[in-house]
This record gives structure tokens, C-alpha cells and sequence, in this order.
């Protein structure tokens, strides 16, 4: 088993010589296809080796994974810019999904133009407050209140221009997840976007 492991790890490797080498960046790189932890961890893999406990995972396209969960965003005050192209693909805001806390600001940046961040009926914390910025407006949005943010660019709705806000914690989210069906729905592409968005938290 510890072959197999350091195979992967050559495997993974392989395309740089200047791979983060911490344990938990390894873990990271491998944990679409197997996980692995010391022997003498208490990590719930009953499979042992020499030094190691590893789990091969069946389904390695749809391994349970953490690598893409967004963490919390550092300070008080966040950016999320307005583009035509990102990481993401086209239309996009970016970060996309984005972790902030209670009392936090975001400022919506326009980069490209014809772009505005306006918050969607259903899509947001009961009790909390809706924005709609104006298009080719900068805005920004203060949030006290906890929980999951649906919001998108009303020029390109059906392109699926969407952003994810979490504030706190995600006490929301069974009612976000069962608005996002409906939602999907009026896209014409980029569906799975929002699915895949709603995953990282
Ligand atoms: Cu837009």
C-alpha cells in the first residue's frame, strides 16, 4: 500500500519540481483518487500498511472531495469584480463563491462593461436586506445578517452571471438549494454552474 501511495505522489508529481510538499497540500493533490493517513492516525481507514492507512476511492469522478470548498475570506472588506471572462468561464463574477462574516462588506467592482450585482427574490436570508446595483455601477453590500446569498447580473441572467455569498454560516442553505432548481431552469447555458457554485460551500 505505501507503493501505491508514493507512486501517486510521483504520479502527481511529476509535472513540477516545485510541488508543495506540505502533508496537507499532498493530501490535497491526491484526495481525488485515494485517501491516505498515517497509521497510527485515528482517521476511520481500516485499510493498513507499512506506516499508512489507505482508502482507494471506486469513483474518482465523483470522489467526495474538500479541495474546492471555499474558506473564510480574510478582513473585513472583499472584492468581487464584474467580467466578461474568468476562471469560471465567460460572465462571470469573480471569486464566484465567496466566505465572508457577519458585519462584512463586499464591493462589486466593475471591470468589463454592461455588468451590475443585483440580489434575487427568494435567494437570500429571510430578514435580510436585497440589493440591485444599477448596471455599469460599482456597489457595495454590507451584510448583518447570517446565511446564503444568491445574487446575479441582470443583463446576462440567462447566461448564468451568478455569485454565492456566504455570511457566517449557511443556516439557509436546504432553502437556497431548492430555489437554485427553479432558477437553473431559466438559464440557456452554464446550468450546472450554479449546482457546482452551491457545492463549494
Ligand atoms: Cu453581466
Amino acid at each position: 500500500m505505501k507503493n501505491l501511495v508514493l507512486v501517486s505522489m510521483l504520479l502527481i508529481s511529476s509535472n513540477s519540481f516545485m510541488e508543495d510538499m506540505r502533508e496537507e497540500a499532498i493530501s490535497e493533490r491526491i484526495s481525488s483518487f485515494a485517501s491516505v493517513c498515517l497509521s497510527t492516525d485515528d482517521c476511520g481507514i481500516e485499510t493498513s500498511g507499512p506506516g499508512y492507512k489507505v482508502a482507494i476511492n471506486n469513483n474518482t469522478s465523483a470522489a467526495p472531495s474538500t479541495a474546492n470548498k471555499v474558506k473564510l475570506s480574510e478582513g473585513n472588506v472583499h472584492e468581487v469584480k464584474m467580467l466578461n471572462a474568468g476562471e469560471d468561464g465567460s460572465m462571470v463574477f469573480e471569486p464566484a463563491v465567496i466566505k465572508v462574516s457577519v458585519g462584512d462588506t463586499v464591493n462589486f467592482v466593475l471591470v468589463d462593461p454592461m455588468h451590475n450585482s443585483a440580489s434575487l427574490p427568494n435567494m437570500i436570508p429571510s430578514n435580510a436586506s436585497s440589493w440591485n446595483g444599477a448596471i455599469n455601477e460599482n456597489i457595495s453590500v454590507t451584510f448583518d445578517t447570517e446565511g446564503v446569498y444568491v445574487y446575479n447580473c441582470t443583463p446576462h441572467a440567462m447566461m448564468a452571471m451568478i455569485g454565492v455569498i456566504q455570511v457566517g454560516e449557511a443556516v439557509n442553505l436546504n432553502e437556497i438549494q431548492s430555489a437554485a432548481s427553479s432558477l437553473k431552469s431559466t438559464f440557456v447555458m452554464n446550468q450546472e454552474r450554479l449546482d457546482e457554485y452551491l457545492s463549494r460551500l
